[in-house]
């Protein structure tokens, strides 16, 4: 039954169906399905498949920029039903997504599992300059910056981001980690950062074992969570 809705959720948002999607955003609350589970498998899937539909010209940017909308709301609504997390102490960090760069599913909901993980994630927004993490981070006295990005194009603006906290005599302040789809494990060890996450998931285990195991920064070897 379950696998049966998630299907049905993707093929919403594939076809727009904006008010089906609505109706099964509903059936997956009031059945108790997993909301976690939910997001992963059938609107985070739908979405990707909407983007593949992008990509060889069969769809174009209002059905995309409408599957987003439609998939931010929906995910918005699960999100409140994920389950609060224990850790032991609270750590605050940054995130963005890079300038020249909009896309703010994924990094919202980065931020969302490390708030319900128990951390304080001060989300700046997208389309964000190098310098706006940093001096957000040494406003609110934050241990992290995690920076999101979606586009090959604005993958060097982490680099800059890294190079820039060099330059402004911090990396010894801030952990930075990086992830988002235009980005994997070797271009994070390749720009120096402390750590890549493939999934928001991955990246609240991340911030988890950076806090507990991950030694000062900047860390000789990023730490890789690719799930
Ligand atoms: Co855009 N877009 N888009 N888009 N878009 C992609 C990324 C693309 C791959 C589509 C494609 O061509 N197949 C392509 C990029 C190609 C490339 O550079 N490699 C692309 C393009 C080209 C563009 C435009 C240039 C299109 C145009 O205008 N011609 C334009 C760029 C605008 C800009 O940013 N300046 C554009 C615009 C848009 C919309 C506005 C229409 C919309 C975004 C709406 C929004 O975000 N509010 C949009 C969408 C929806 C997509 C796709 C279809 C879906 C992205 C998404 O939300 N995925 C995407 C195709 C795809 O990814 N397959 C595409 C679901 C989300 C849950 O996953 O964001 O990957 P994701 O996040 C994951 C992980 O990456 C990770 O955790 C998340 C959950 O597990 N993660 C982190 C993310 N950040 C992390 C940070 C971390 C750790 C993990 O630590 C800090």
């Amino acid at each position: 039954m379950q696998e049966e809705i998630f299907s049905k959720i993707q093929k919403a948002v594939i076809e727009l169906d904006e008010q089906g999607l609505a109706k099964l955003t509903e059936e997956v609350i009031e059945t108790g399905i997993d909301p976690v589970e939910a997001i992963e498998k059938a609107y985070t899937v739908g979405i990707q498949k909407v983007g593949e539909l992008f990509e060889v010209g069969d769809y174009f940017l209002p059905e995309l920029v409408k599957a987003a909308e439609m998939v931010k709301e929906a995910v918005a609504n699960m999100e409140k039903l994920i389950p609060p997390g224990k850790v032991t102490r609270k750590r605050k960090i940054v995130i963005g997504t890079v300038a020249g760069d909009i896309h703010d599913i994924g990094k919202n909901l980065v931020i969302t599992w490390l708030s319900t993980r128990g951390f304080e994630a001060i989300d700046i927004g997208v389309d964000c300059p190098v310098d706006r993490f940093i001096d957000r981070a040494l406003e609110e006295n934050a241990d992290m910056i995690g920076a999101s990005c979606l586009l090959t194009m604005t993958a060097p603006q982490q680099k800059e981001l890294i190079e820039r906290i060099k330059e402004r005599e911090l990396r010894e302040r801030f952990r930075v980690i990086v992830g988002g789809a235009a980005i994997d494990a070797a271009w994070a060890e390749e720009i120096g950062a402390d750590g890549y996450a493939r999934t928001a998931v991955g990246a609240s285990q991340l911030v988890k074992k950076l806090v507990t195991e991950g030694g000062p920064p900047p860390l000789p070897q990023p730490l890789i969570i690719n799930q």
